[in-house]
């Protein structure tokens, strides 16, 4: 994944060059507030529901794939943040997702994808998000704290994921306020739902922290809410469930 995602990126650059991207990354508007942040600060749990049509674990979730409609009821079920993937050969992913649910919806954006090099920050903030993901294991700790800060500069939050305690630690010291635990293995794809509430404890408990992957019913919920987890990111089982307020409402 991260050498296709690197010659993904030098075929961007030949189209928008670097000094372009970050130039138009500038001219936008820098929210003060930190709308994903802001989102999540809300003293209750919250839910980020993830717009994906299909994963590498997976394979083709969403044969159609009406992604306005389905982030249009993502909102209206109550979700706090809507999570988007752009990564286009693994996840069938696409930048224009995010920059057309931007002007439909007004919940907090996240882009999801293998952030290797700021080139691809600035260009989150062109497309519109208002959140990126770190991804500590294709991280060094100066490229994580490099990041953290350019995102600050540009007025993004960062979501920073991590799969084990070092992860966790390393996430924290390099300056992360939004951690988040990924329960499905990236080299073997097994989920163990139980790995984001055993991490919980490496994070001071003012770092927002948000369980990742394969959950799918009330009791992971209940669970999650009694760990002092803040956040559920869902994908799979909110993209298979035709009634997205019902099932968030339960
Ligand atoms: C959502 P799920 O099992 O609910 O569909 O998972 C989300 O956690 C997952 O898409 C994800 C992901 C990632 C995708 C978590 N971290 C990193 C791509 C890259």
């Amino acid at each position: 994944i991260v050498s296709a995602t690197k010659i993904r990126i030098e075929k961007e650059k030949q189209e928008i060059p670097l000094n372009t991207i970050e130039d138009l990354a500038q001219k936008m508007p820098r929210l003060e507030n930190y709308p994903f942040e802001a989102a999540l600060r809300k003293d209750l749990f919250h839910f980020i529901c993830e717009v994906k049509k299909a994963s590498p674990s997976k394979g083709v979730i969403a044969e159609d794939f009406p992604y306005l409609a389905i982030a249009r009821e993502y909102e209206e079920a109550g979700a706090s943040c809507i999570s988007i993937l752009t990564e286009p050969y693994f996840f069938l992913g696409k930048d224009i997702y995010l920059t057309e649910i931007r002007k439909t919806v007004t919940l907090p954006l996240l882009r999801k994808d293998f952030i290797l090099e700021p080139y691809q920050i600035y260009q989150a903030k062109v497309i519109g998000a208002d959140a990126i993901l770190l991804i500590c294991s294709i991280l060094n700790d100066k490229e994580l704290t490099e990041y953290l800060n350019l995102c600050k500069y540009l007025g993004l939050s960062a979501l920073v994921e991590a799969h084990d305690e070092v992860e966790v630690k390393r996430a924290v010291h390099a300056g992360a306020s939004i951690v988040g635990v990924n329960n499905r293995n990236l080299k073997t794809f097994d989920v163990d739902v139980t790995l984001s509430t055993t991490l919980r404890k490496y994070a001071p408990d003012n770092i927002l922290f948000v369980a990742e992957s394969g959950i799918k019913t009330a009791e992971d919920i209940r669970i999650l809410k009694e760990n002092k987890v803040n956040a559920a990111l869902i994908g799979e089982t909110f993209m298979r469930t035709s009634d997205k307020k019902q099932k968030l409402a339960e």
